[in-house]
């Protein structure tokens, strides 16, 4: 079953070079509505669980390490095939290989400090914008 949405997070890299307006419009321009938005910034604990699904990979560290250096702008975005479209708009987890005119090619400086996070299934774009957000902050 599509839900129509996905779970984004603006990084830390995206969100110190001032990058948080041009991605959001961005993500506007692509047609994607945003239904939740706030800017936060997580806990060891908080990354560590939200990447439980890498931490036996050998950049696990680092991914934590970056992902709490400061904050991040997270919001859950509706569209139809949300999920899929999402990531073509976002392009491939290292912007070298990110295609022309997509946000990593745009705004990423490496694979690990790649601008924006995209969710990679409806199943997780629900347990991650629960993690997130809770009810009241979603419209
Ligand atoms: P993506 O789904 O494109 O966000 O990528 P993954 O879920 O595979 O990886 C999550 C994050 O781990 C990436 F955004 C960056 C980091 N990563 C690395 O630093 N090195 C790798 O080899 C793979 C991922």
């Amino acid at each position: 079953m599509t839900t129509n949405r996905t779970f984004t997070m603006l990084k830390p890299d995206a969100v110190k070079n001032g990058h948080i307006g041009a991605i959001l419009d961005k993500i506007n321009a692509a047609g994607f509505r945003i239904v939740a938005l706030k800017k936060t910034q997580m806990t060891v604990a908080d990354a560590s669980a939200f990447y439980a699904v890498h931490n036996e990979r050998p950049f696990f560290g680092e991914l934590v390490e970056f992902m709490t250096s400061g904050p991040i702008v997270a919001a859950i975005l509706e569209k139809e095939n949300a999920v899929e479209d999402f990531r073509v708009l976002i392009g491939a987890t290292n912007p070298a290989d990110a295609a022309e005119g997509t946000i990593r090619k745009m705004f990423a400086t490496s694979m690990g400090e790649n601008a924006v996070h995209g969710s990679d299934s409806d199943e997780n774009a629900a347990i991650e914008s629960a993690f997130h957000f809770s009810g009241r902050e979603i419209f």
